[in-house]
This record gives structure tokens, C-alpha cells and sequence, in this order.
């Protein structure tokens, strides 16, 4: 039986909490005078908190000093935090357990993939802690995606060839860190956005015990 790398974006992927970064980072646009919609949190997706918050500065024409920066991105994420501490296992996303399963059954391997530094707590709170061979979070890279620096040191971890890795993504960003690391790149979500994805699917309920068997043949 042949043993592939299966890596698993959190955000958007295993759970939702997108909606939550959109509550945190719309309290602290606003409250600088700046708009934030939906359409400017997608563009936030797979993206670092830094980096989030220099483009919602740069939406809003705002320079601040670098302590009032720092301050506001500890704020963000505390507001965050009290989102995901109401967190629990019926925020996990329809069929991804099903998925876990299977590969588990099939002995496959499996790691997180995640930008987010708050990945493990996350986790923890919809009780999947201890079902990764391997976690990679945003504590743990130095480059962002699109660079591929997260899903090669899961790779890594896994002791698997980044051409035997399967990378299930939502965001742009991810999807293209996936491509450059000349891994297999499975889009979760809508074609208009992933198109550069090498399959793409609206959400796990989509994908077959069948796909998931040839990939791991493939
Ligand atoms: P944090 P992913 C990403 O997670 C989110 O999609 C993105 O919106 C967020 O800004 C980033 O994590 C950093 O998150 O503030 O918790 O460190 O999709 O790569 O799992
Ligand atoms: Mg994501």
C-alpha cells in the first residue's frame, strides 16, 4: 500500500473561523474609520495577522507608529480568542471527519498546514488535537503563503516527497504555496476563486472515499 502526505489548511478547511477574524478585524477597522466587508475579509484568507493588517491600513490610507500597530494586533487577537473559546466539535465542517477517517483507516499521513498562529488552540477546542502526524502553524514559518515554506516543513515532518503530498486549501494564497511546492493542490470552495487549484470542490461532502483512495494510488 503506498503512504501519501495529506495536509490540511485549518481555516476554512476543518472549521469556519473566518467569520470570526471578520468580527474581530471589522471592530478594529471601524474603529479606526475604516469600511470592511466580506469582500475585503476574503481577501484576508490564508493571509498572516500581520500582513492582514497592513492591507486594512492601506485600505484605509491610515500610518500608524509601530507600538500602536503592535497594540492593535494584540487587540485583534484577544478579541478573537474570546470568539474561539466558544468554540467546540459541531464547528468542524461537514464530512471532514468522515475524510480524517478514512485516511487514518488507510494509513495515510496526515498534518496541519495553517498561517494561523492560534492553529493549536483551535484544535484543541473542536477536540482534533491529537489526530495530526504533524502540525505546522503560522508559529512555526518565517515566510507566508503564497510561499510554500509551510507545507514543505509539514512535508518534512511527515518523511514524505513534497510530489507525494496532497494540500487541501481554501485560499488563494495556500492554493498557490501548494502548486509552487509541486504538491498535488485540492481546492475547497468556488472555481471563480481557486481555479488554479488541480481539483476543486465546494466542501468536503463533495469528495468521494473513492477520490481520496486514488489519490493515495496515484
Ligand atoms: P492568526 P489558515 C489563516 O489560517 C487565516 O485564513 C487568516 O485569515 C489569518 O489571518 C491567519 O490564519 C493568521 O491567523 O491571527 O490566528 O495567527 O487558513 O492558514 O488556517
Ligand atoms: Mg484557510
Amino acid at each position: 500500500m503506498k503512504t501519501k502526505g495529506f495536509i490540511f489548511d485549518l481555516d476554512g478547511v476543518i472549521v469556519d473561523t473566518a467569520k470570526y477574524h471578520f468580527l474581530a478585524w471589522k471592530k478594529l477597522a471601524n474603529s479606526l474609520d475604516i469600511s470592511f466587508s466580506e469582500a475585503e475579509n476574503e481577501q484576508l484568507k490564508g493571509v498572516s495577522r500581520v500582513k492582514s493588517l497592513e492591507k486594512i491600513l492601506s485600505w484605509g490610507n491610515k500610518t500608524i507608529s509601530e507600538d500602536t500597530f503592535n497594540r492593535l494586533m494584540a487587540e485583534k487577537n484577544e478579541d478573537y480568542l474570546g470568539h474561539i473559546s466558544k468554540m467546540d466539535e459541531d464547528e468542524i465542517l461537514p464530512d471532514v471527519p468522515r475524510v480524517l477517517n478514512l485516511l487514518k483507516k488507510e494509513k495515510q499521513l496526515i498534518s496541519l498546514g495553517s498561517a494561523s498562529k492560534n492553529a493549536r488552540t483551535i484544535l484543541e477546542r473542536v477536540s482534533l488535537n491529537t489526530c495530526f502526524d504533524a502540525i505546522v502553524d503560522g508559529n512555526d514559518v518565517s515566510k507566508a503563503k503564497p510561499d510554500p515554506e509551510v507545507f514543505l516543513i509539514a512535508a518534512k515532518q511527515l518523511g514524505i516527497a513534497p510530489k507525494n503530498c496532497i494540500v487541501f486549501e481554501d485560499s488563494i494564497a495556500g492554493v498557490e504555496a501548494a502548486n509552487v511546492a509541486n504538491m498535488i493542490s485540492v481546492g475547497i470552495g468556488s472555481e471563480d476563486v481557486l481555479g488554479h487549484a488541480q481539483h476543486i470542490f465546494k466542501d468536503f461532502t463533495e469528495i468521494s472515499d473513492e477520490f481520496i483512495k486514488a489519490l493515495i494510488e496515484r
